[in-house]
């Protein structure tokens, strides 16, 4: 409670386009009150559909004291249950990821449907009622090839970000891709660090001389544009939207989540050396314009996206502790696209995993600095770090009202 308090009074004072103060990078009972008001409350993004393709086919995810695991049912449905047996609390699935024909608990093999259901369960007596312990669900909603979660009992409604998001994501049909490649780094920072890293391109010229080939610097791409502020971006949605591609930038009430096409530099079509495609064959068949650029998306706290002519890229974040944080990039092709023939991982990951691991080492030197008892929030570019004031405002009026609800007297 007390940390609440200090949390909301530090938030209600602070300085609007200024960096936070040291305790919401650092401090151990701050972060518990980010994962309890955000990410045990929010939707989050976990996977994507193409990689649990198959009935039985599954994977694992660890939020904060949360195991979640996300099946496909025989049904075809996208489930996501809590990764705990009700037998006397076991993992059931231990794996990342896998394929079952039913979910077996190591302990004693309590057997469960994909659905959750309790199927068998040995020896339990004759008043056992094996429609009692099924595993728990955890709300799940798919969207445009992405899978969210949310931990919340009450889940704040996902329909607003379907609508935003769906019409930008569903002619690149991410459902039916495959996963090339994923790596995981964790970072030594924060995750407001990261995201505060991933919203801005301030620093980007002097750290991302791999990313620089093809991605624009300007703050129009990566921050909040005014309408008319970029002739470039105007001319680009036009061109999008002519070939039938929803593309100027929308972002939502709360600013929670957004979604804009961007160019690329000169004649680039993909994040590669030369600007050319990494791979041969499109992400997919229905989507063959020319100069599509990259399709961005975030959708706070766990995903950033770039959707490309030839493939997409995308990032799921997720804390760790107060300095360490999940960094999971995807690398989706064509399903039929074949390694070593129409792609190689190397040309293909080359650009994002060099900028991956910049990034990373600007948080930790960024999430090091902010241990000193000299550090004091510093200021934002008004010109280059606008997506980062941003970022930053969601998260202020994000938690506000709800340490203020957690402030309030029990009855
Ligand atoms: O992934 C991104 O969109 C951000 C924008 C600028 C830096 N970073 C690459
Ligand atoms: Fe799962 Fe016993 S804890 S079967
Ligand atoms: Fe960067």
């Amino acid at each position: 409670m007390e940390t609440k308090l200090d949390m909301l009074g530090r938030l209600q004072r602070r300085r609007p386009g200024f960096s936070l103060e040291q305790p919401f990078y650092t401090d151990p009972d701050y972060f518990k009150v980010d994962m309890d008001l955000i990410w045990y409350r929010d939707w989050l993004f976990v996977g994507h559909d193409c990689e649990i393709a198959r009935p039985g086919s599954y994977f694992t995810v660890q939020i904060g004291i949360y195991s979640v695991v996300v099946v496909r049912g025989q049904d075809g449905v996208i489930r996501a249950l809590h990764n705990t047996c009700r037998h006397r609390g076991s993992r059931v699935c231990t794996a990342h990821k896998g394929t079952a024909a039913k979910l077996v608990c190591p302990y004693h093999q309590w057997t469960y449907n994909l659905d959750g259901s309790l199927a068998f369960a040995r020896q339990m007596g004759e008043d056992f009622c094996k429609d009692d312990f099924g595993m728990k669900p955890v709300a799940c909603e798919s969207v445009a090839g992405y899978v969210f979660v949310c931990l919340a009992d009450e889940p704040a409604d996902f329909a607003p970000f379907r609508t935003l998001m769906e019409p930008y994501f569903a002619p690149h049909d991410l459902a039916n891709a495959k996963v090339a490649h994923e790596t995981t780094i964790i970072e030594k920072g924060n995750w407001k660090l990261v995201w505060e890293n991933n919203r801005e391109c301030y620093h980007c010229a002097a750290n991302h001389p791999e990313l620089c080939k093809t991605f624009p610097e300007a703050p129009t791409v990566t921050g909040v544009p005014s309408v008319d502020s970029d002739p470039e971006m105007l001319e680009h949605w036009a061109h999008c939207e002519a070939n039938g591609l929803p593309s100027k930038f929308r972002i939502d009430e709360a600013g929670q989540f957004r979604a804009t096409r961007a160019p690329l530099l000169r004649d680039a079509v993909s994040y590669t050396m030369s600007g050319k495609s990494a791979v041969k064959r499109n992400l997919c068949d229905g989507v063959s314009a020319d100069r599509i650029g990259t399709l961005m998306l975030y959708h706070y706290p766990t995903t950033w996206n770039h959707v490309l002519i030839d493939h997409a890229t995308t990032f799921r974040v997720i804390p760790i502790s107060a300095t360490e944080t999940a960094v999971t990039t995807k690398w989706l092709v064509h399903k039929d696209a074949v390694e070593g023939v129409d792609y190689t991982v190397d040309e293909l990951i080359h650009v994002w995993a060099m900028t991956n691991d910049e990034d990373r080492r600007i948080v930790e030197e960024n999430a090091f600095g902010i241990q000193s008892p000299a550090y004091e929030p510093g200021p934002y570019s008004p010109v280059h770090e606008g997506g980062v004031i941003q970022f930053v405002d969601w998260y202020a009026d994000f938690m506000v009202p709800r340490l203020a609800e957690g402030g309030k007297p029990a009855l």
